[in-house]
C-alpha cells in the first residue's frame, strides 16, 4: 500500500499521522505531501522522518491512495491529476461534496456504495458528520421530517491561525486575526463565508450535506452555526421532528447500540457531552436526549464530536480502511 497524505504539515494532517500510527494502517510506503512552501520540511512517522514532496512528484509516484486535506482549490486542481494516474482520492475539502458523480461517504453509513470505479470520494463537513452519525440510526426507525441545529464550533475548524488568535487573545498577545472579530470571551454567529441567501457556506453544507449521505431528500435541516472559544470540538444542539412517534427508551437503546456513538446522558450526575471529553477521541457524543414538549413527534439532543477527528481525519481514514478491506484499491 502506498498511501499519500496531501496537506500534510496542516493541523489536519497531523492529526492523520496520529491515527495512521493509532488504527496501525497498513503502509508500505508513504508520501508526505504538502504545497511548494513546505517541500523539505522533515516531519517524523512512527520513528522515522520524512521528507515532504510536493505534488507533481507524488501523483508521479502513482500512490494507491491520496488522503487530501489541503483545501478546495488544491483537490480541485489535483485531485483529477491523481485519480487520472490510477490513484484513489479521500478529499476532506467541500470541493467534490455535492457533485452528482462524487459519493460523499460516511463509513458507518453509506461505505457500502463504494466501487473500484470511485476514484475522487468525498469526506462530508465535520459538523455534518457527528450530526449524521447520531440522525442516521434515528431516521432509519421513526423516519425524520425536520431538523434544527445550532452549533457551537471549535476554533479548530478554521485551522492554526484562529488556534494562535484565540490564544494570543487569551494571553492578551496581539497578533494575527483569522476572524474579523475577537473570539476569546466571545461568539460569531458566523463560520465559513456567507452565501446569497443570508446563509454561511457551513449553514448550507450542514442543509444539504445530510440527504445526499442518506440518499435521501424527504427531510429538511435547517442551521445556524456558530464559532465558539473552544478548540477541542464542535457541539450541536439538534431538534428533530419524526414522522413517526418515539418512545424516549428506544431513542436511547438506538443511540446506545450505534457503532461510533457514545450516550453520556444523565441529568442526576451532571453527565453531558462536552469539548473537554470529545476531544482526541474518535466517538461521537450524544446527551441531554429529551421530549420537545412544545411539538409532536420532536426530540432535543447536544452532540459533541472531536471536528479534526470522526470529523475529519478519522472519517477519511476509515474510508481508506475499507477500500483496503474490500480490495477495492
Ligand atoms: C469549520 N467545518 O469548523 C469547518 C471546517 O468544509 O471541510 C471544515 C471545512 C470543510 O469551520
Amino acid at each position: 500500500m502506498k498511501l499519500a497524505l496531501v496537506g500534510a504539515t496542516g493541523m489536519v494532517g497531523e492529526v492523520m499521522l496520529k491515527v495512521l500510527k493509532e488504527r496501525n494502517f497498513p503502509i508500505d510506503e508513504l508520501l508526505l505531501v504538502a504545497s511548494e512552501k513546505s517541500i523539505g520540511k522533515k516531519l517524523e512517522f512512527n520513528g522515522k522522518k520524512y521528507e515532504v514532496i510536493g505534488l507533481a512528484e507524488a501523483v508521479a509516484a502513482k500512490p494507491n491512495i491520496a488522503i487530501f486535506s489541503a483545501g478546495g482549490s488544491t483537490s480541485l486542481e489535483w485531485a483529477p491529476k491523481f485519480a487520472a494516474a490510477g490513484t484513489t482520492v479521500i478529499d476532506n475539502s467541500s470541493a467534490w461534496r455535492m457533485e452528482a458523480d462524487k459519493k460523499l461517504i460516511v463509513p458507518e453509513i453509506n461505505a457500502h456504495l463504494l466501487t473500484k470505479d470511485d476514484k475522487i470520494i468525498a469526506n462530508p463537513n465535520c459538523s455534518t458528520i457527528q450530526l449524521v452519525m447520531a440522525l442516521a440510526p434515528l431516521h432509519k426507525k421513526y423516519k425524520m421530517k425536520r431538523v434544527v441545529v445550532s452549533t457551537y464550533q471549535s476554533v479548530s475548524g478554521t485551522g492554526l491561525k484562529a488556534v494562535q488568535q484565540m490564544e494570543n487573545e487569551m494571553a492578551g498577545v496581539k497578533g494575527e486575526m483569522a476572524y474579523p472579530y475577537q473570539i476569546h470571551k466571545n461568539a460569531l454567529p458566523h463560520c465559513d463565508v456567507f452565501e446569497d441567501n443570508g446563509y454561511t457556506k457551513e449553514e448550507m453544507k450542514l442543509a444539504r450535506e445530510p440527504q445526499k449521505i442518506l440518499d435521501d431528500s424527504s427531510f429538511s435541516v435547517t442551521a445556524t452555526a456558530v464559532r465558539i472559544p473552544t478548540a477541542g470540538g464542535h457541539s450541536e444542539a439538534v431538534n428533530v421532528q419524526f414522522e413517526r412517534d418515539f418512545d424516549l427508551a428506544d431513542i436511547r437503546r438506538i443511540l446506545h447500540e450505534t457503532p461510533g456513538i457514545v450516550v453520556q446522558d444523565n441529568p442526576q450526575t451532571n453527565t453531558y457531552p462536552m469539548p473537554i471529553y470529545a476531544n482526541d477521541k474518535d466517538d461521537v457524543f450524544v446527551g441531554r436526549i429529551r421530549r420537545d414538549e412544545t411539538q409532536q413527534n420532536t426530540l432535543n439532543m447536544w452532540i459533541v464530536s472531536d471536528n479534526l477527528r470522526k470529523g475529519a481525519a478519522t472519517n477519511a481514514i476509515q474510508i481508506a480502511e475499507y477500500l483496503v478491506s474490500k480490495d477495492l484499491v
